[in-house]
């Protein structure tokens, strides 16, 4: 994944989307990409540059490190760098579990686990679907796997929280706040989700699986 900003260390930048801004059309329009990319997403690394810059001594760390234990990070900038750090970590995440239509469902291990703990792949994108059509207010919901595990969890982020990387690695996540899906859905949620199934990179959530899987 070379551009997966997890070790990106201060200064921080905005890696290009993997795939052009029309790329997901229809299910996700070229506009809504440009502005979510392009404006949000960029004012989360402009905002996380600034709060650490001030902090010599934090950069050295990556993003991942700096968000593992918000608690030793200096409280002057300790909300700063959770919500974008954190709207940083999550934009990468979600671009890069993104791509033009490719295969509909995840084949190998990760097929197995989601089996494993879910039941089907229908029931499994049932209780997805459901999670992120009801999740309240602004966040992020992630299918996680626990570290060194198969096991996988639907796991609920508010605002701009991470899955907790000491734990359990990020396998698919979805932006469910409104500005990803406000243009082209309105207050059409469901219907965004509905749209969002078909253009999920699996091999890339599988390759992600496996590294949280193989984590310890
Ligand atoms: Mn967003």
């Amino acid at each position: 994944m070379a551009t997966d900003v997890s070790n990106q260390k201060f200064p921080f930048s905005l890696p290009d989307l993997p795939y052009a801004y029309e790329a997901l059309e229809p299910s996700i329009d070229k506009q809504t990409m440009q502005i979510h990319h392009d404006k949000h997403h960029k004012t989360y690394v402009d905002k996380l540059n600034e709060a650490v810059e001030k902090e010599q001594g934090l950069h050295s760390m990556t993003l991942t490190e700096l968000l593992r234990d918000l608690a030793k990070l200096p409280e002057s900038i300790r909300t700063a760098v959770k919500n974008n750090g954190g709207g940083h970590l999550n934009h990468d995440f979600f671009w890069n579990i993104m791509g033009p239509p490719s295969k509909a469902e995840p084949g190998g291990a990760l097929a197995a686990a989601i089996a494993k703990s879910f039941g089907t792949f229908a029931d499994f994108k049932k209780r997805f679907g459901d999670t992120s059509g009801k999740h309240f207010a602004s966040g992020w919901v992630a299918l996680a796997v626990a570290n060194g595990t198969q096991m996988l969890e639907i796991v609920e982020l508010s605002g701009h929280e991470v899955v907790d990387s000491r734990a359990k690695t990020g396998v698919l996540i979805l932006d469910v706040w409104e500005h990803a899906y406000y243009l082209k859905y309105q207050n059409r949620r469901p219907d965004f989700i509905a749209a969002w199934w078909n253009v999920v990179n699996w091999a890339s959530a599988e390759r992600r699986f496996e590294r949280g899987s193989a984590a310890r």
